[in-house]
């Protein structure tokens, strides 16, 4: 009788306990399951224009705004990339937003989303899969007609046809869709000018850190240049690091001339004050045109394979205090 009785009282424990776990269970998952559920893979956090960038999704894809966010920050590491979206699938979410660190490598894991019947949107870089259908819509910069302005500038700067220009490439991520355009839009340049020669292309990974490392270096060789062409702001503060150690003046008066892309505000701050030459804008701001194309999407509607933004470029003798101050980053 003893041992019924301890054997009842167990397992009434047992059941209390599993009760309570179920409910505490129940409670974790217990938000507003009208929310749109989207998980967002972003590259990592190594510039001003990955904050903007950051700033500007996750701002648009608010509670507030309709949406519950699981963000994923990949530090860089596409194997990173790869689990969170794996995660959000197994999560599963109504979207996956992507802003792919490289534009290879997306295939098996975009399929296993489409298996899973989530749409996945790409934003800012481009991602190259045979099968298009894997991804919903992409939003981002012209990345080939932003390293074409900076190109006509150079021409319309260095207009006498056998001045000799020599260029320092400073290049971001390999393999990334900024990277691999506004290096085209250079390299076509040098081939149609033959004046023109880059003298050398460094890999400064879009970091402050790394453009500093690698023009410091370069500088040690004593290879003279007359154009720093650095594909993106970050790199560049650090490549004006190095020229200030070396004594190499640069700028609007200086013995070398700095063209830099995403125009972040210090960046433009440096161009008003004539240290930076020309500007190129990357806008970050994809965060409304996400939410735009989601609430499509939700709506039934046709969306755009995809959507590019509007950008435009800075100098020192165009940029102001004003311009700058009506910027959003
Ligand atoms: C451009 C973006 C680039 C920026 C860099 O859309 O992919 O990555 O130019 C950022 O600042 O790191």
């Amino acid at each position: 009788m003893r041992k019924t009785v301890l054997l009842l009282l167990l397992f009434s424990i047992a059941l209390v306990l599993a009760g309570c776990a179920g409910f505490s269970a129940s409670r974790e998952n217990d938000y507003d399951d009208s929310l749109v559920v989207v998980g967002f893979s972003q590259v990592g956090s190594e510039s001003d224009w990955r904050l903007a960038n950051t700033a500007s999704m996750v701002s648009a894809l608010s509670e507030a705004n309709g949406y519950r966010l699981l963000f994923d920050n990949a530090r860089q590491k596409q194997e990173n990339q790869y689990l969170a979206i794996r995660n959000f699938i197994q999560q599963d979410v109504n979207y996956i937003v992507l802003a792919p660190i490289s534009e290879t490598g997306w295939e098996s894991v975009f399929r296993e989303a489409k298996e899973a019947g989530i749409p996945v949107i790409v934003v800012d870089r481009q991602v190259n899969v045979e099968d298009e259908s894997l991804y919903q819509s992409w939003v981002g910069s012209d990345f080939y007609q932003e390293g074409r302005m900076a190109v006509t500038w150079m021409e319309e700067q260095f207009s006498e046809e056998d001045t000799p220009l020599r260029i320092l490439h400073l290049q971001g991520t390999e393999g990334a869709t900024a990277q691999l355009m506004r290096s085209r839009a250079l390299e076509e340049a040098v081939s149609r000018h033959e004046a023109w020669t880059i003298e050398a292309a460094l890999k400064g990974e879009f970091t402050e850190a790394k453009g500093y490392e690698v023009v410091r270096d370069f500088l040690k060789t004593g290879t003279a240049f007359d154009v720093l062409y650095s594909e993106n702001d970050n790199m560049t503060f650090g490549a004006m690091r190095a020229l200030d150690e070396a004594g190499i003046s640069y700028g609007r008066e200086g013995k070398v001339k700095i063209i830099s892309f995403d125009a972040v505000r210090k960046a433009l701050q440096f161009c008003l004050e004539g240290k930076i030459n020309l500007c190129v804008e990357c806008n970050p701001l994809h965060g409304p045109r996400v939410d735009r194309l989601i609430k499509s999407c939700e709506a039934g509607e046709t969306v755009p394979k995809s959507s590019y933004v509007e950008e435009t470029f800075f100098t020192c003798e165009t940029i102001s205090q004003q311009v700058i101050d009506s910027r959003e980053y």
